[in-house]
């Protein structure tokens, strides 16, 4: 999955946990990809969505002053492994 947004501007996310368990939605810094969630501390986190309940819908807003692309990832024990990463691109 990949999501396209512009630099400077303030943006709305909506995050809807459709799972049957918690997640995230995490945003990682330019220049520090993960290649599994092995790897992930909390330095790696540009800015995030933090973990949310089954059901549960925010909507959180956040400005990219520098374009780039942007790793996304749930960093929840397991879930990087499991397929949750992908990609925001800021032009
Ligand atoms: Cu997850």
């Amino acid at each position: 999955m990949s999501w396209t947004v512009p630099a400077g501007e303030e943006i709305s996310i909506t995050f809807q946990n459709n799972g049957s368990v918690q997640h995230e939605w995490a945003v990682i810094n330019l220049g520090m990809d993960l290649s599994s969630g092995d790897d992930f501390t909390e330095e790696h986190v540009l800015w995030e969505i933090e973990k949310q309940d089954p059901g549960v819908r925010v909507t959180e807003n956040f400005t990219f002053d520098t374009p780039g692309v942007y790793q996304i990832v749930c960093a929840l024990e397991g879930h990087v492994d499991a397929g949750m990463i992908a990609s925001l691109t800021v032009s």
